[in-house]
């Protein structure tokens, strides 16, 4: 009974694992489930892809794994029950998307077709064989021979895709990375102590590279070696430039520590980090290219095809706009951009911090437009005034007495000079601020509450170094960012 939807199964698993083993040497793009994913992940409404950054944080890809898998598995199971050969017709129905799905990747050649094409092919001659594995007694389908003949084919789909990943994975960039020399930059101002509040619970002042948030369409890291990657320079300037690494070794880096956010970060949220970052002044590119006067955007795209429109005034008003290099003392994490990505005080992530960058052009908001712009996210992108509340947790239960409640708070490229807490419906009341380094970076606040035993609200609220206070009005993240008081629900024993 199981027979039939399983033997779809099985085939599909085929088609999946001699896709990846074809694949490898393609590049993962190549591969029939990650170009499905891809273009899932780049056609996704915006309203599923707000709910599920919000309900899977940075484990979406994870989420999007499992359910491409769940889909694939019914539909292959229900490919299997169909009167033959409508099982392989659908199989090669799918098989027409995949190939779609892989050769409209930016990156794609017409071979990209090819992991597909002989994935399916081995997929259906499976499934054929499968369902006619007849009983010669009986002549139904015969339990020992299709046993064997689907725990060889699985064994095969397992295989294939394994290995496939596994020599994926050899060609990865780790060992260029690993051997990559990072820039001694000029030392910036020394961050002082008092910076870091050091209270436990609380987001450390520096966030360190592994608990980094990661945001970005790549399904697969893309993997650029120091030695492959350029910089084209180009569009309206004076004169086009190609920035080598041996250029970038030639120049004398900077370091600076800049807090980045995402747009889809939901008030309370943690896709905000605080990192120092290693790198080369954007402007003097700019510069060096030579802007024309009517120019007014920068348009960033990354080795995987994704693109930010960056305002050009902000890239050239003194800012540290950044090319980096570094990280927190590493070489670019590969998920963070090895070798090379953007990093602009006061603008959300995606008009601004493109990582594995390698294109810029130089043209106008009127004439171009980028990944997220044209899925409806705002053009501009400047960062919002914003507070968290990390300690007590939402939900937490502590004791009766002095409890300290810590958070951050940011505003980019402005800084901080206040945050005020609220205790249920009580008067706002002024925290203490750590130390200010820069006002490209968070600031942590604390404020010493005596608890009373009772369930309380807790909220903050932000002031910005212009004196405006954080707005109370709630938005949500699309199409240009979060706002509202951030609150913790706290019970006091
Ligand atoms: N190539 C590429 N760069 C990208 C993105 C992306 O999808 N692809 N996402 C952007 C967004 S939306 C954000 S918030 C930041 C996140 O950087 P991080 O992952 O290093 O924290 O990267 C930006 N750079
Ligand atoms: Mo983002």
């Amino acid at each position: 009974m199981i027979q039939k939807p399983l033997a779809g199964i099985i085939a599909a698993g085929v088609v999946l694992g001699v896709g990846e083993l074809v694949a490898v040497p393609f590049g993962p793009n190549a591969s029939p489930f990650f170009a499905v994913g891809s273009a899932v992940v780049d056609n996704t409404p915006e309203a599923v892809r707000e709910w599920a950054i919000d309900t899977f944080g940075t484990a979406d890809k994870t989420a999007l794994f499992i359910g491409m898998a769940l889909v694939i598995a019914a539909i292959a199971a229900g490919a299997g029950m169909l009167r033959r050969p409508l099982g392989a017709v659908l199989f090669g129905v799918l098989g027409v998307i995949g190939v779609l799905a892989a050769v409209t990747r930016s990156t794609a050649t017409p071979l990209t077709a090819l992991p597909t094409i002989l994935g399916v092919a081995a997929g259906i001659v499976v499934l054929n064989a499968l369902l006619k594995t007849k009983d010669p007694v009986a002549g139904g389908v015969s339990r020992r021979s299709f046993l064997g003949l689907a725990l060889a084919a699985g064994v095969v789909a397992v295989a294939a895709g394994t290995a496939g990943r596994l020599i994926g994975h050899a060609r990865d960039v780790t060992a260029n990375r690993l051997g990559f020399k990072l820039p001694v930059p000029t030392p910036q101002t020394p961050i002082p102590d008092g910076a870091d509040l050091r209270i436990d619970g609380l987001a450390s002042y520096i966030t360190p590279n592994e608990d980094f948030y990661r945001i970005d369409t790549a399904l697969v890291v893309p993997q650029v070696s120091s030695e492959d990657w350029s910089l084209r320079i180009h569009g309206m300037v004076e004169r086009e430039i190609e920035i080598t690494f041996e250029d970038l070794m030639s120049r004398q880096a900077v370091e600076r520590t800049v807090t980045l956010t995402c747009v889809s970060n939901i008030v309370g949220g943690d896709l905000v980090g605080n990192a120092t970052w290693i790198g080369y002044p954007l402007r003097d590119f700019l510069e060096e290219a030579g802007i024309q006067d009517d120019a007014d955007m920068v348009l960033s795209s990354s080795h995987d095809a994704f693109t930010a429109g960056t305002p050009l005034d902000v890239l050239l008003d003194g800012r540290d706009a950044l090319l980096a290099v570094g990280m927190n003392g590493q070489p670019l994490p590969v998920e963070h951009g090895y070798p090379a990505r953007l990093v602009v005080p006061g603008l959300y992530g995606y008009v601004s911090a493109t990582k594995w960058v390698t294109d810029l052009e130089i043209t106008r908001f009127d004439k171009a437009s980028a990944y997220w712009t044209d899925r409806g996210w705002g053009e501009r992108g400047p960062i919002k005034t914003a507070s968290r509340i990390d300690t007590p947790r939402s939900g937490a239960a502590v004791d009766a007495g002095t409890v300290v409640i810590a958070g951050v708070a940011w505003h980019q490229h402005t800084g901080i000079s206040g945050v005020d807490v609220q205790i249920d419906d009580g008067n706002w009341v002024a925290a203490t601020l750590s130390e200010e380094y820069s006002t490209d970076t968070w600031r942590q606040w604390t404020y010493q509450w005596d608890a009373a035993p009772g369930d309380h609200t807790i909220r903050a609220r932000a002031t910005d170094a212009d004196g405006d206070i954080q707005t109370s009005m709630t938005a949500d993240t699309v199409p240009d960012g979060a706002t509202g008081y951030p609150k913790a629900f706290v019970t006091v024993r």
